[in-house]
């Protein structure tokens, strides 16, 4: 796994050991290590200085209790996390999750490669991920308020525009980001917009933060196929999920052309080899919060496969864009062996350690998760620098900075693999470009 680095090797070992029953986690530091052997060869000082051992052992990890109300007045008790990872390179940022299978080890998974990713943006911002096992499917309004006040309420203390900024990630959307800010400002009697990020626009909100994880999948998609004298043009593309980055990740593939033929959710895939319509999926998602079985019945052509698998679709791209290991190497080996040319990690770790290395081997284009889905949090951390600036940008300005964003650091992983000698493999030079960034600003301000 690590190319007969002894050292490299004890390393992990010791993370597993002194991180037991936290797979995610593992799994996420075993893929950044295996490809720090030709750096460590370059570097002998980032052992020296133990930069690898300070970058797993997180700044901080914050767990606390969340007691909350239910519309008929029983109570609940939620688990909370934040995990403040590393501040090297600017104020802890990254998303919250709410989800029931969040614990320790996908927080911790989720702020460790939020650390590289965010390094990769080239915007000043460190690595931090939150959230809780609280499950907001079925809750009413109110339900999800009283929970985000009392999330907030415990949180607050540890956050703050130059301190962590959290955002959303699964199951926390606006309406989440809404409650929490509107808590922050009552606890702290601050409109400190900066605090958090996807903001609604009528209130401190960005262009584009909405659309930005999908659009700059896509745009970053976009750069390796025309770096292959390929592109979206008549491609059929399969998105998995239909929440955030999915959606906008379709709607992105719509303009340039391609036909999005499958999306899903936790219970099913709908499939039209027609082309699936975005707006009807953003009604039935974002606005009725209903299931993604009921687009069936606003499109004839569709069909809906309750628990089917979406990678079993013959497609020329895939984008996985619901959540970690959703392409093990079985789902890997059927996407090959239907042809497809190009796969993007909208989500976060989405493909397994055998599902990567099937794609490896076949030769397929991949763009891994820390660069391909970096435009959501590049586009907060605009949101951010227009809240300390007290200002508003437009639509077509924002989009262009994160198209720019997108393209820069398709470069930089390209680059980058060619220079330490695995040309083509983004996913070793997005590991490479970001712990480089991190490890030489983490020697400069010495050891704290
Ligand atoms: P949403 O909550 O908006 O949507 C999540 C989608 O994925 C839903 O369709 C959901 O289905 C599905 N899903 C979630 N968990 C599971 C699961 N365990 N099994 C099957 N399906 C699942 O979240 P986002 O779109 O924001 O996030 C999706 C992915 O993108 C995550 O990996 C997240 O970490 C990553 N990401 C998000 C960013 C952002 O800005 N939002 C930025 C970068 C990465 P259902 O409703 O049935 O649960
Ligand atoms: O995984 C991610 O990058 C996010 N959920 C977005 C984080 C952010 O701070 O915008």
């Amino acid at each position: 796994m690590f190319g007969g680095d002894e050292k490299l090797e004890s390393i992990y070992r010791e993370v597993v050991n002194r991180n037991p029953g936290e797979t995610e986690f593992h799994q996420a530091v075993g893929e950044v290590l295996s490809s720090l052997p030709p750096v460590l060869a370059k570097h002998p000082e980032f052992y020296e200085y133990k930069i690898i051992e300070r970058l797993c052992e997180p700044d901080r990890q914050i767990i606390f209790r969340v007691v909350w109300e239910d519309d008929k007045g029983r109570l609940h008790i939620n688990r909370g996390f934040r995990v403040q990872f590393n501040n090297a390179l600017g104020p802890y940022k990254g998303g919250l999750r709410f989800h029931p299978s969040v614990y320790l080890g996908v927080v911790k998974f989720l702020g460790f490669e939020q650390v590289f990713k965010n390094a990769l943006t080239g915007m000043p911002i460190g690595g931090a991920k939150g959230g809780s096992d609280f499950d907001p499917h079925g809750k009413s309004d109110r339900e999800v308020m009283n929970f985000c006040r009392r999330f907030m309420t415990e949180l607050h203390q540890y956050l703050g525009e130059e301190i962590d900024i959290p955002a959303g990630d699964i199951g926390v959307g606006q309406r989440e980001i809404g409650y929490l800010f509107g808590q922050y400002k009552r606890l702290t009697h601050r409109f400190e917009a900066g605090v958090i990020t996807g903001k609604k626009l009528n209130w401190g909100g960005s262009q584009v933060r909405t659309e930005a994880t999908g659009y700059g999948l896509v745009y970053f998609m976009d750069e390796m196929l025309r770096d292959h004298k390929k592109s979206f043009d008549d491609m059929k593309v399969t998105i998995s999920g239909s929440g955030n980055v999915a959606i906008y990740a379709a709607e992105k593939v719509t303009q340039l052309g391609g036909k999005v033929i499958a999306m899903s959710d936790s219970n099913g895939v709908i499939y039209d080899e027609s082309g699936i319509d975005v707006e009807t999926v953003k009604r039935i998602k974002e606005v009725e919060r209903k299931r993604i079985k009921e687009y069936t019945k606003f499109h004839e052509t569709a069909a809906y496969y309750e628990g089917g698998n979406i990678w079993e679709i013959k497609t020329d791209i895939a984008l996985p864009c619901a959540t970690e290991n959703e392409i093990t190497g079985r789902d890997a080996k059927i996407l090959i062996k239907n042809g497809v040319i190009a796969i993007g990690e909208g989500a976060n770790m989405p493909t397994t350690p055998e599902g990567i290395k099937a794609f490896m081997d076949a030769g397929i284009l991949f763009g891994p998760a820390k660069a391909a889905n970096a435009g959501g949090v590049a586009t907060s951390a605009l949101e951010m620098i227009q809240n300390s600036r007290h200002d508003v940008w437009t639509f077509e300005y924002t989009d262009k900075r994160l198209k720019e964003i997108m393209e820069n650091i398709y470069r930089t992983c390209s680059e980058t693999a060619e220079e330490y000698g695995v040309p083509g493999n983004l996913s070793r030079g997005a590991n490479i470009a970001g712990f480089l960034k991190v490890a030489t600003a983490m020697i400069e301000q010495g050891i704290v």
